[in-house]
């Protein structure tokens, strides 16, 4: 597989000259600067596509070109959107670049509820805590009907911590979960946002009465619009799994499992109508065999992400190392390298280690963290590409 990293643009700290050091191949980029909805430029697009090359590298995949909210849940603005969608994806098309991941979550993208969870070697690594997340949507968000989400050992839980939690601390767990870690990946909420709260209330508020189905129909309309497109140019449309992969805050989320997948990926049937393999997300839901599922979707894969959780008996989930956990990045690796080894692959977040912790890096983005998974799939790639040469030898 293509080694690929995940770069925030010119203003990343990290830099294409830091990671040609690290022998990456592909960068995966997005124009972020661009607010959600607008046309990507072809100036914008041949803009950065030579700062990259300029480097020695080459922009592999679009990650992402967001799909509005209004697509989501069919707003007045939607064909406009969708036309602009179009564009953008020709402009792509024109430039060469040909993998476009997004994905189709309504109002919050990927869920954490801890950016920093210590492990006993003193690095830390993100974390979802069950309890906390159900004190967010009852006694934060105050969602209606929330609690008939939650066991009544949970709701026992979320009243303990609501007279152990300091104001400031209820802030916090408001900023890690719909401002720190969504900022960055969706524009829906920002850090200059002084009322996520209010805000999050509202946007949540579009998708009354839009259920699993619902949305569903949606995300089709979606692509019976843009597939076409992506025909003429050759472009894969690569649709990101739920994470986690289960409904939350009363939303519909629809790409959580086989059958979600199976019903995408016939919605519209084109090899231009793929997915990303979030190993990470999908392992996250215990219904969810990961290296059966990678077999399963290997050849309407056209992107790759490494990463793996531990889930535990009480739902909480820990990002586990690359080596461990119910990703089961070997077993992974070993199948990819057999059957796609052209695919583009990179490590997605990585724990804070050594001199990550002030940096300031997007959450899950460090440096070293990164690296050093980068490093151990690399070990992985090498052992199987030895494996196969001696087989091809014999
Ligand atoms: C988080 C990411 C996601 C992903 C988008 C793709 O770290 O994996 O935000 O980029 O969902 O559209």
């Amino acid at each position: 597989m293509e080694k690929t990293w995940r770069w925030f643009g010119k203003n990343d700290q990290i830099t294409l000259s830091m990671l040609r050091q690290i022998g990456v191949e592909g960068i995966v980029t997005a124009l972020h600067d661009v607010p959600n909805g607008e046309v990507w430029s072809r100036q914008q697009i041949a803009g950065l596509k030579a700062y990259i090359e300029q480097a020695g590298l080459h922009w592999s995949v679009v990650e992402s070109l967001p799909v509005s909210e209004e697509i989501k849940y069919a707003g007045p603005r939607r064909d406009v959107l969708i036309e602009n969608y179009k564009t953008s994806l020709r402009h792509l098309g024109e430039a060469g670049i040909r993998t476009v991941c997004y994905n189709f979550m309504p109002v919050i993208d990927w869920i954490r509820t801890d950016l920093e969870h210590p492990w006993a070697d003193g690095g830390s690594s993100l974390y979802f805590d069950r309890v906390r997340f159900a004190y967010f949507d009852c006694r934060l968000l105050e969602r209606p009907g929330a609690e008939a989400d939650y066991t009544p050992e949970e709701l026992e839980q979320v009243e303990i911590l609501d007279r152990t939690l300091s104001q400031a601390e209820k802030e916090a767990l408001v900023d890690v979960i719909i401002v720190k870690t969504q900022g960055f990946v969706n524009g829906n909420i920002s850090e200059e946002d002084r009322h996520p709260v209010a805000l999050f209330r509202k946007l949540l508020a579009h998708y009354r009465g839009i259920d699993r189905q619902g949305l569903r129909e949606n995300l089709r309309y979606f692509l019976e619009a843009v597939i076409p497109v992506c025909k003429e140019y050759g472009i894969h449309m690569c649709i990101h799994p739920d994470d986690p992969p289960c409904q939350v805050l009363g939303l519909p989320r629809i790409v959580t499992s086989q059958e979600d997948i199976d019903w995408i990926l016939q919605a519209v049937d084109s090899p231009c109508n793929g997915l990303t393999f979030c190993a990470g997300s999908l392992s996250a839901g215990l219904h969810n065999d990961v290296p059966a599922l990678a077999r399963h979707y290997a050849s309407r894969t056209h992107f790759v992400h490494l990463r793996s959780t531990e889930v535990f008996s009480n739902g909480d989930f820990i990002e586990a190392s690359h080596l461990g956990g119910r990703g089961h990045l070997v077993e992974l690796v070993r199948m990819f390298e057999q059957q796609r080894p052209d695919l583009p692959m990179r490590v997605d977040h990585g724990r804070l280690i050594l001199d990550d912790v002030d940096k300031g890096y997007n959450p899950g983005y460090s440096f070293h963290g990164r690296m050093l998974a980068l490093a151990q799939v690399e070990g992985m790639m090498a052992v199987m590409r030895d494996e196969k040469t001696k087989r091809t030898k014999v």
